[in-house]
């Protein structure tokens, strides 16, 4: 019996870092998941799953059981005649419900008429969520690309809305990217108070928002790096060092360090490139007094269109996990996800599949807790697999 115990505990924490994963598919006919949101939309406490398809919005509701379906139901359908690409959801007004925003005209080689390349929606929402949502049509600058809700003060909060493209751009060069707040007035249909974030990048791909210390910051991912800036004062302003200066960057997040209190930046580098890089605490080679973002470390470069990326704490290490998708085959015929484990220090990360068993494209991944058992599960939508996959972690 000492023998068992003994090896038990001996094994017990090899176990719990060890991923262990396993797939449903939510939905295998999708056209393009462009995009992926999560939370809860009907009200049942249960986080939901939305996504921007080519054509149409959609959520899929939580069904409350782990290998139930997940019914899709169609939000809205055909708002432009290009693309859908971006979608946007957070319970802005603290009724348990999400608010929802969507991005379409996708186009992105058009990029001097903005009636043909962009578009922004307020979807108003039914009676019951399940019927279709009325969308109010926003401003939009060219080439619609990325949005999130970002909370800037006490129940007070922006739709942060992120275009790929500056006006007139050609081969990400010209004037810079208009990335703009919109204000939700009481009626939504009554015009949307906008500002400006920031106007000086190009190929300004994705965008991280997180609260630090009563502040909203945001970190751009662009041609030109990451680009932190600030809300103060009632606007947004550059602050701080880069992170990854001059290098370009398609995909960025941010997570944290062993007592969570440290923060590090992944990123996949470049543009819908073959990168996964992490900038964590240490020297700056140009600044040795400033310790942030400093060291720059290179996780893989086996990726083929890396699209995908979450910073959490899947295993519950203390410190943050890294899960990259990506969705062309790479030199080994493969598409699909993997998770990066750090050790405490971040010196050594280890490199793992999730579950395998179905192929996945990967365009877009989130994170969430979806059947409340205290750890994060992975949803994951696919390009060329034409699929909704959840990863639900068995740890
Ligand atoms: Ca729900
Ligand atoms: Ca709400
Ligand atoms: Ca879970
Ligand atoms: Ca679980």
């Amino acid at each position: 019996m000492r023998t068992l115990i003994t090896f038990l505990l001996l094994i017990g924490p090899l176990y719990a870092q060890t991923p262990n994963f396993k797939i449903q598919v939510v939905d295998n006919q999708i056209a393009i998941g462009y995009g992926l949101a999560v939370g809860d939309v009907d009200g049942d406490r249960k986080p939901d799953i939305l996504m921007a398809d080519q054509k149409e919005f959609v959520w899929y509701r939580n069904p409350g059981k782990a290998g139930d379906a997940w019914k899709r139901h169609v939000m809205a359908a055909n708002l432009t005649p290009q693309d859908n690409v971006c979608i946007a959801a957070r319970d802005i007004d603290g009724d348990g419900r999400v608010e929802v925003a969507v991005g379409a005209g996708w186009n992105p080689s058009e990029t001097n008429d903005t009636t043909k390349s962009g578009a922004v929606f307020y979807l108003i929402r039914p009676k019951d969520p399940t019927q279709t949502w009325e969308p109010v049509r926003l401003h939009h600058e060219i080439t619609t690309h990325r949005m999130r809700w970002a909370r800037v003060g006490n129940n007070q909060y922006q739709l942060i809305v992120v275009p790929l493209h500056g006006l007139g751009n050609k081969n990400g060069e010209g004037r810079g990217v208009r990335v703009l707040a919109y204000e939700p007035p009481k009626d939504v249909r009554k015009p949307w108070k906008r500002m400006m974030v920031d106007s000086a990048l190009h190929m300004t791909h994705n965008f991280e928002i997180w609260e630090d210390a009563g502040e909203t910051r945001m970190l751009i991912g662009s041609k030109e790096g990451g680009k932190q800036v600030a809300y103060r004062n009632g606007r947004w302003m550059p602050v701080d060092r880069w992170i990854g200066a001059g290098n370009g960057m398609g995909e960025v997040r941010r997570g944290f360090q062993g007592d969570r209190k440290v923060p590090f930046v992944a990123s996949v580098e470049p543009m819908h490139g073959n990168k996964l890089v992490v900038y964590k605490n240490g020297p700056i080679a140009d600044a040795p007094n400033q310790l942030m973002y400093g060291v720059q470390q290179t996780l893989t470069e086996q990726l083929s269109q890396g699209h995908a990326l979450v910073c959490a704490d899947f295993l519950k290490l203390g410190s943050d996990q890294v899960a990259v998708g990506w969705r062309n085959p790479n030199a080994d015929k493969k598409v699909g996800v993997r998770l990066f484990v750090p050790d405490n220090t971040l010196q050594t990360w280890k490199e793992y599949p999730l579950d395998d068993s179905v192929m996945m494209a990967c365009e877009d991944l989130q994170a969430a807790d979806l059947d409340n058992d205290g750890d994060l599960d992975l949803i994951a939508s696919g390009r060329a697999t034409l699929n909704v996959l959840i990863y639900w972690n068995q740890r």
